[in-house]
């Protein structure tokens, strides 16, 4: 369960937020696969409540009405089309699966799809599923429950949402039904909502159930399906992330609680020589690693200070280093523009989202953020494609925050979050040449509009990085984007 099946060549998995299944298909044959992204994690394609009480919070998808697969997204064509086409692109598709709960007690009762439910009976036909499929007696966690009692955390509703008890039998057979119809239908993996909510042993039931991945889109016979489970744990809770990486693989909140405290420049980047479970991180293997996820980048599920869109700078330097550095299977944000933690996706009147249009610069526009559209993030996924599975090697720093670092002989990467500039002679690793640095401009046909590195005869090149620039790192590798 803790491997992504990524296609040959390939890394680097972008959380499309709310996107809708046209506009990701799209999206998979005009510039992920053409610009070697791994895969995506999509936004739960399963029927939600509609919340025109609260103008259609993106929340509103983490309250399951059934498992039929229509929601603002789209529907089951849709969606099936979006998996032949992004799999026939070499990109991946990985569910967001609400599995531990369904809807709270909202002031509205229709779904997506156009169910209803009786919250009162904790009865949802369209599953089905009745009273007894849930937790009982119905209790819901305290703040307080998190440090000192794991039962009530998992039996015990989150938020209020109803409770699902994944030892029942028959909520097991819906549950398992819902994600091998996903499976069967081409895709990779699971991200698993809110799993320090459920318990483990259920957990590993329900996995062990699920088909292999579908030979017919392109997957190796045997591949189990990648998992990666939603767990925060910064340290001191009841329950810990080690308690789920016997059964897959689990979100590693403190990547993104570190890098964002040194790219910050809280604490100097120097210290990153050590960077991995050093940190008191997850083994590499066990690690799903980000810098912003949809909840913290907007301040819901805690953990604040979490660079975003809003700090690019910042924020730009920090997925730098998580894409150039060997550690953790890494996924970046996608976002679209907010200023209040509830709003939804851009959206029409009627509550249809609005596509993001694509600018001459190849940026998005109605509202759409699009950081993978972003050089610097899409330059850093070609680098990791090019470093490939080399490890960190040649180390250097000024003792402060300018570091640099190697990929094998295949890339090489430098930062300067100094108040001064950086402009040493360094050892890249690589071939002799003359390499465009992906951060400062892209390569179009035999010119670099950005910096141009010379890499000597010992490796070693003269590497600036001004205190002032606009972004903080520079980075050179083999592949055909920075090669001159
Ligand atoms: C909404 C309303 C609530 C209302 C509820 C039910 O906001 O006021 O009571 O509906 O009617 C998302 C939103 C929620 C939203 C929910 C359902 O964030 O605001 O509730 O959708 O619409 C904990 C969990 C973690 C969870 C975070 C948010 O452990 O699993 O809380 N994250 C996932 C998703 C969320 C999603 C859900 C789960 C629910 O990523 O997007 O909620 O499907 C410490 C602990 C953490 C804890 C954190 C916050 O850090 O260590 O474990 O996270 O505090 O409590």
């Amino acid at each position: 369960y803790k491997n992504p099946y990524y296609a040959s060549g390939r890394s680097v998995n972008v959380h499309l937020f709310e996107w809708k299944w046209n506009d990701i298909a799209d999206e998979c044959e005009r510039f992920l696969g053409p610009r070697g992204f791994g895969g995506i994690q999509i936004s739960p394609p399963n029927e939600n409540v509609v919340l025109w009480t609260y103008n259609r919070p993106w929340w509103e998808r983490y309250q399951p009405m059934s498992y039929v697969l229509v929601t603002r997204s789209g529907d089951e064509r849709q969606f099936a089309d979006m998996l032949r086409r992004c799999n026939n692109a070499g990109v991946r598709i990985y569910v967001d699966a609400i599995i531990n709960h369904m809807t709270g007690e909202p002031p509205e009762n229709f779904g997506t799809a156009g169910n209803t439910a009786v919250y009162r009976d904790w009865y949802y036909p369209a599953v089905p599923y009745r009273a007894e499929h849930f937790n009982w007696p119905h209790c819901v966690i305290d703040g307080s429950d998190y440090m000192n009692n794991a039962w009530r955390v998992r039996n015990c509703e989150l938020v209020g949402l109803k409770d699902l008890n994944q030892g029942h039998e028959h909520t097991r057979n819906m549950i398992v039904n819902f994600m091998n119809e996903l499976i069967d239908l081409g895709v990779a993996g699971f991200r698993i909502d809110a799993a320090k909510h459920m318990w483990p042993h259920d957990l590993r039931i329900i996995y062990d159930r699920l088909h292999n991945l579908n030979t017919a889109h392109g997957f190796p016979a045997n591949a189990r399906p990648y998992i990666y489970q939603e767990v925060i744990d910064y340290g001191g809770e009841a329950i810990s992330r080690d308690e789920y990486t016997p059964i897959g693989a689990v979100t590693e909140f403190r990547v993104g609680m570190e890098l964002s405290n040194a790219f910050r420049g809280n604490n100097q980047l120097r210290w990153l020589t050590s960077w991995g479970p050093q940190w008191g991180l997850l083994a590499h293997s066990d690690a799903l690693t980000f810098i912003d996820n949809h909840d913290n980048e907007r301040g819901h599920g805690g953990g604040g200070g979490i660079l975003t869109y809003k700090e690019p700078r910042p924020y730009k330097g920090a997925i730098a280093f998580l894409l150039a550095h060997p550690y953790g299977e890494p996924q970046i944000m996608s976002s679209f523009d907010f200023w209040d933690s509830e709003v939804g996706p851009p959206m029409d009147h009627s509550g249809n989202i609005i596509s993001p249009s694509i600018n001459s610069d190849g940026t998005c526009g109605n509202g759409w953020i699009c950081q993978h559209r972003w050089r610097q993030i899409y330059g850093m996924v070609a680098f990791r494609n090019a470093a490939a599975n080399t490890g960190m090697n040649d180390w250097w720093d000024n003792g402060s925050n300018q570091i640099a670092f190697c990929r094998g002989g295949n890339a090489f990467v430098a930062f300067n979050n100094d108040y001064w500039d950086l402009n040493q002679n360094l050892q890249t690793c690589l071939p002799t040449g003359r390499y465009c640095d992906v951060i400062s401009g892209i390569k179009v046909g035999s010119t670099c509009q950005g910096k141009t590195v010379t890499v000597g005869n010992d490796g070693r090149a003269q590497i600036q990085v001004g205190a002032n620039e606009y972004d903080m790192m520079l980075a050179i590798h083999i592949g055909p984007e920075s090669r001159l």
